[in-house]
């Protein structure tokens, strides 16, 4: 147990000058001072690469700032470009279970990878090999698998859209649809609901609409931490005169006050206080607040006819009207303020801001998705969105905020394990094969399949899914029973020490490293989270001369199992982008438009821009949902599992999560202080967190109590540490996202 120091108050602002200050701090100590000013100058400028940490959009030309970037993509940034390697002596000295037991906080702090390395079956040591023999190796397994749907290939979101499309080329010319990725765990949920509601899975927002927007709505998201240069944008609409509400369990210090690093009043002033309201609700409750939003719009509508509903939306572009209001007309209030711990006239205060509004946005994160009724709860926001028209205008809109800064177009380029068969159509047509048409897994089924032992070959491009998935023993178990895996990684994490009988590490390229092929300097290209396609090129000489890009890496595995003939493709990405063009849904004449328009273009969305709708109906589809929400029994509480403030997913930088006042450890849960009291524990004192979920028990152990402003019966404490305690079988429903917030948990005390 680690002792954890006392913790100190939570801070009321984000940003500001420690924000600046800790960029300064953690770049110096990986880069150096000089490379730390040439990386910080090019991030998500023109002609420089994409900063890797979230998938926030870069402004456009007239709204750029001379340093767009904050404090963790700056950490992001560093933590690529440090000068830090991992030599081969390391893996000389250190047998894989010595590995094993280095911490993922020490293990990032490695530094990076440079060459492949392999463990062979029945050793205890990775050796180094060349990268034939290592593509070789993958060859080898994959054509000896007497199915393809023995091996599983899965993405994290960092990955390029030409190294994704390659890659998903690579996988079903191989023979199967088993591409799970991080979507799958992150905002799934956010795709299965708009995608039934309004035809398109992608936000409906962009920054110039966020900007314009009377009210924005920011439900179960922390973007102080993980998305920050959204506050700037925020802080532009709150300057234009929109309002901002907050909906979370904890007072998250970047929504309540915002110190703007990039301006000088956020030097010397105050910080603007973006949240004009926080509800505190309950975890789970947002499906029953939204429910009681629509009911008290439409009684609003029947005691002023005319006056709220946007009659003509609502006749021309919906469906399901009747039905949904005729479901809204009784509200069971007491199951309301139970559901989301809030009082009547709070959510009567929300809603008369709708009323005032005439462009609301809605913006969500993992505080949605991750719930067993994330997909209702997204429809049931929808709904809202839709009575009074907030879709497809200037101002308004659904806006899920994507996670990994490229996740939205792995999508696109078909790292999709359900991917529709237009697609697969236009694939085996452009490279003249037959792609297979099964379904193949996500990554909860992934997992599953692990715990059978019926997965052969685990693939990863990117990633540590070791880390980030749920029920970690019975994934370690289901990782080490393949006969390989490989990950293709630029740090070292937990996914290269939980191995099958071999397994390979094959270093990569990361966004900052410039990437020189045969036919010259190369760029790719990313999509962000409001479908903005831009280019990034790495500017820093990488690790080492012989790293390969992920495109170089795909290509030389996919000529060992001889598929279409690949070189081509690893010497001018340009070529890949041509292909693309002809098979990913709204990226025709790809190349053309990209060098048209200085290197980014927005992609069409039907429902944002013409409000067409791509659904069964063709219309905007209320849904009437019924109420569901997470009631706990005397002793019991609500856990979810979050990011701290410095940590990327599974990547640690540091001990510390400044905002909530936590330094020196990680093994922390914020308690409300009432329910302490009330459960006879103490502020300070330890205790393993215990999770039931269908009869089983799951033990994460060790964690100090820290009394925090949560909302009462809910409880919070760090991803990855704690995903010991989710289950994998507990999942959304119709999403088959993990559950990562809402477990029913129980505290004991560790005797001291
Ligand atoms: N620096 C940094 N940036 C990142 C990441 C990172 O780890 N570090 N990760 C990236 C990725 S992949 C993603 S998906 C995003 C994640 O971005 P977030 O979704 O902001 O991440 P979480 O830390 O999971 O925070 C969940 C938020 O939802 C709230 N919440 C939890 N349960 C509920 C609930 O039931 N209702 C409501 N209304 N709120 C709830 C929590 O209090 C918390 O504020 O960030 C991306 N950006
Ligand atoms: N309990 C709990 N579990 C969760 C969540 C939660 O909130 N709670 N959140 C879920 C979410 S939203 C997500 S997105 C997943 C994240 O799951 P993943 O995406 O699988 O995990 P990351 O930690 O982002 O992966 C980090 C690793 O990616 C590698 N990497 C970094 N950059 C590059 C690159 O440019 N190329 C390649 N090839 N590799 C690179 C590095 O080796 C690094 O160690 O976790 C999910 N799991
Ligand atoms: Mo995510």
């Amino acid at each position: 147990m680690v002792d954890i120091e006392q913790p100190k108050k939570p801070k009321t602002t984000a940003a500001g000058v420690p924000a600046v200050l800790s960029s300064f701090k953690f770049g110096f100590r990986e880069m150096g001072p000089a490379r730390t000013g040439k990386v910080f100058l090019k991030m998500n400028q023109d002609g420089g690469f994409d900063c890797p940490s979230c998938a926030w959009p870069d402004p456009d030309h007239k709204r750029k700032h001379a340093a767009e970037f904050c404090e963790n993509g700056a950490k992001a940034v560093a933590w690529e470009a440090t000068r830090k390697r991992v030599p081969r002596a390391f893996f000389a000295e250190n047998s894989v279970e010595q590995i094993d037991a280095i911490s993922e906080f020490d293990l990032g702090k490695l530094g990076r990878i440079t060459e492949p390395m392999l463990l062979r079956a029945g050793a205890t040591h990775y050796e180094p090999v060349g990268w034939d023999e290592a593509f070789q190796v993958v060859a080898r397994h994959l054509k000896a698998l007497p199915d393809p749907n023995d091996a599983v290939f899965y993405t994290s979101g960092r990955t390029s859209n030409e190294a994704a499309f390659l890659y998903q080329l690579f996988v079903r010319a191989y023979g199967t649809n088993n591409l799970p990725d991080c979507s799958n765990m992150c905002h799934e949920s956010s795709g299965t609901a708009l995608t039934r509601v309004i035809g398109s899975g992608k936000g409906a927002v962009t920054l110039e609409m966020l900007e314009e927007s009377e009210l924005i709505v920011v439900v179960g998201q922390n973007p102080g931490t993980n998305a920050p240069r959204m506050l700037s944008h925020l802080e532009i609409a709150k300057r234009n005169g929109g309002e901002i509400v907050s909906v979370n369990p904890l007072p998250e210090p970047g929504l309540m006050n915002f110190k703007n690093p990039q301006k000088a009043r956020g030097w010397v002033g105050k910080g603007t206080e973006l949240a004009d309201q926080h509800l505190q609700i309950r975890i789970g409750g947002d499906q029953a607040l939204f429910l009681a939003i629509g009911h008290l719009l439409l009684q609003a509508e029947a005691d002023n006819p005319g006056t709220v509903l946007d009659k003509a939306f609502v006749e021309d572009y919906t469906s399901g009207f009747e039905l949904y209001a005729k479901h809204n007309a009784e509200l069971d209030w007491e199951a309301v303020e139970l559901a989301t711990g809030l009082q009547r006239a709070e959510i009567e205060e929300l809603t008369q801001r709708f009323l005032k509004s005439k462009a609301t946005v809605i913006c969500w994160a993992m505080g949605l998705t991750q719930h067993r009724e994330a997909v209702a709860t997204i429809s049931e926001i929808v709904n809202v969105l839709l009575l009074q028209g907030n879709i497809g205008k200037p101002g308004a809109g659904p806006c899920p905020v994507r996670g990994h800064s490229n996740v939205q177009g792995d999508r696109s380029m078909g790292i999709w394990e359900k991917v529709p068969d237009a697609f697969l159509d236009r694939l085996d047509n452009e490279f003249a094969f037959t792609s297979p048409r099964a379904h193949g897994i996500d990554a909860a089924d992934t997992v599953k399949r692990l715990r059978d032992g019926s997965v052969r070959v685990f693939f990863a491009m990117g990633g540590n899914f070791a880390s980030a998935t749920p029920d970690t023993e019975v994934v370690h178990r289901g990782l080490r029973e393949c006969d390989l895996t490989v990950h293709v990684s630029t740090k070292l994490n937990r996914s290269h020490t939980v191995t099958g009988r071999e397994a390979l590490i094959l270093p990569t390229l990361g966004r900052t490293d410039h990437d020189h092929t045969a036919k010259g300097p190369q760029s790719v290209t990313v999509e962000d989270s409001q479908g903005a396609v831009h280019l990034s090129t790495g500017n820093l000489t990488p690790p080492a001369p012989e790293l390969k890009s992920e495109i170089g890496i795909v290509a030389g595995i996919a000529q060992a199992v001889g598929q279409i003939p690949w070189a081509d493709f690893a010497d001018d990405y340009s070529l890949i982008r041509q292909r693309i063009g002809r098979v990913a849904d709204g990226y025709e004449n790809f190349e053309d438009r990209l060098r048209a328009n200085e290197g980014g273009f927005l992609l069409a969305h039907a429902a944002r821009d013409q409000r067409v709708f791509k659904t069964s109906d063709a219309k905007a589809q209320f849904s009437a949902n019924d109420l569901s929400w997470l009631p706990t029994a005397p002793g019991k509480l609500l856990l979810q599992t979050l990011r701290s403030h410095d940590q990327f997913n599974t990547t640690i930088y540091g001990l510390e999560d400044r905002y909530r006042g936590i330094h020196g450890g990680r093994e922390v849960i914020f308690v409300n202080p009432e329910d302490l009291a009330e459960l006879g524990l103490n502020d300070g004192a330890y205790v393993d967190i215990v999770s039931e979920f269908q009869g089983v028990e799951r033990r994460a152990s060790g964690f100090r109590l820290v009394s925090y402003p949560t909302a009462r019966g809910c409880v919070a404490a760090y991803y990855p540490e704690t995903n010991v305690l989710m289950s994998a079988d507990d999942l959304a429903k119709g999403s088959n996202t993990p559950v990562a917030k809402g477990l029913t948990v129980r505290l004991e005390p560790v005797a001291s």
